[in-house]
């Protein structure tokens, strides 16, 4: 996961950091007398002892440590590292991370590491990492979204309704959601809401009997709008938690079928709409998605087949263009490979 993404930023770091190396000087200090401290550039410092009574660490010298410390700061100038970040900027679109966002993690290092004096604490690898790593937290971090709380707190039931292009991972997610919900002991109603494509009706029924879920279903060639709004009914009825409802996939290009989408909101009201797509589809997840906002108002993104995305950019960039968060990552293929959305988990995966 994320191996593309991984070797690019370790590449930058590398040149990045021997860029400090190269300017790394030692911080000036008036008590740097030693002889030997100041040729290797450091500065003696006396410490005391951690041992021993105080008498006897009054007694001097014996009984006090004496450590060479290494102090060393840098400033880089624009020019030192032009070319460096030039790299970083290309290798971020080489890995379908949008325009803008890009453009933010380059700035965001530059005003971070360029052009002020800065003490080297740990190793350079590290300053350049630690860098890196806030901005890329900034950025994913900028909407969030806690769907547990989101079921707990919401009038019941919550009606969430799932919206992609074809075979994203709509069926499946909601498989993986009933399940998850079903674990944490919330009642649930799967509304069988993709009439059009043939054996569609059959995979989810086969999903909510494993799970063993309520499934609502009309016949296929039926209008979906009408299967939502029953699961619905069905939910109040039986005072259930939550109605996930599937839909077709469809192109968002397609303006009837994306009329049916509005339909099927217009009648259903759903609480939540979460847009699926394969994070492997990079910078296409993110247009479509804004395509689909467009049509639906969409409050999420879920981003699947991650485990397959070598590169990340759908998941670093797409909740920063869209406005809306990333609610889960599909990880698999099996109900369990589904993870809630953490920009720590995520920074954390792209720096391991
Ligand atoms: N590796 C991996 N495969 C996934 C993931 N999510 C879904 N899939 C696979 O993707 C394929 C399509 O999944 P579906 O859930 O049928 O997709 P869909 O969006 O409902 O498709 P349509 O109903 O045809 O639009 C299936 O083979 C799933 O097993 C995931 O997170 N990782
Ligand atoms: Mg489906």
């Amino acid at each position: 996961m994320f191996n593309k993404l991984k070797n690019k930023l370790s590449g930058f770091k590398q040149n990045f950091s021997s860029k400090i190396e190269d300017k790394a000087t030692p911080v000036e200090e008036s008590s740097a007398t030693e002889p030997e401290a100041a040729a290797e550039g450091g500065r003696f410092e006396e410490k005391e002892a951690v041992t021993g009574t105080k008498d006897e660490n009054k007694t001097g010298f014996a009984h006090k440590a004496k450590a060479l410390v290494f102090e060393r700061e840098f400033i880089l100038d624009e020019a030192d590292v032009e070319d460096i970040l030039w790299e970083l900027e290309m290798s971020l679109l080489e890995s379908d991370i949008a325009i803008s966002v890009s453009e933010k993690i380059v700035t965001d290092v530059k005003q971070e590491l360029v052009g002020s004096r800065k003490k080297i604490g740990g190793n350079t690898s590290k300053i350049v990492e630690d860098a890196l790593k806030k901005s890329i937290n900034d950025v994913m971090s900028a909407n969030v979204f806690d769907f547990d709380e989101f079921i707990d707190n919401h009038e019941k039931p919550v009606n969430i309704v799932f919206v992609g292009i074809n075979g994203t991972g709509k069926t499946t997610s909601i498989a993986k959601i009933a399940h998850r919900l079903k674990a944490m002991n919330k009642s649930v109603v799967i509304a069988a809401g993709d009439t059009f494509r043939a054996g569609a009706i059959d995979q989810i029924a086969v999903h909510a009997e494993r799970i063993g879920v309520k499934l609502i279903k009309h016949q296929e060639g039926g209008d979906p709008a009408a299967v939502v709004y029953d699961a619905v009914q069905y939910a109040k009825a039986h005072d259930s938690d939550v109605v996930l409802s599937d839909t077709a996939g469809r192109m968002h290009t397609n303006v009837n079928l994306m009329a049916q989408l509005q339909k099927i909101c217009r009648v259903s009201a759903p609480d939540l709409v979460l847009f699926v797509d394969e994070a492997v589809a990079g910078n296409d997840a993110v247009e479509r998605a804004e395509q689909f906002n467009e049509a639906v108002p969409v409050d999420g993104s879920i981003l699947t087949k991650t485990d397959a995305d070598s590169k990340g950019g759908a998941a670093i960039s797409i909740a920063y263009v869209t406005g809306k968060p990333i609610v889960f990552l599909g990880m698999g293929q099996d109900y369990e490979d589904l993870i809630k959305f953490d920009p720590h988990w995520f920074v954390d995966q792209i720096f391991s």
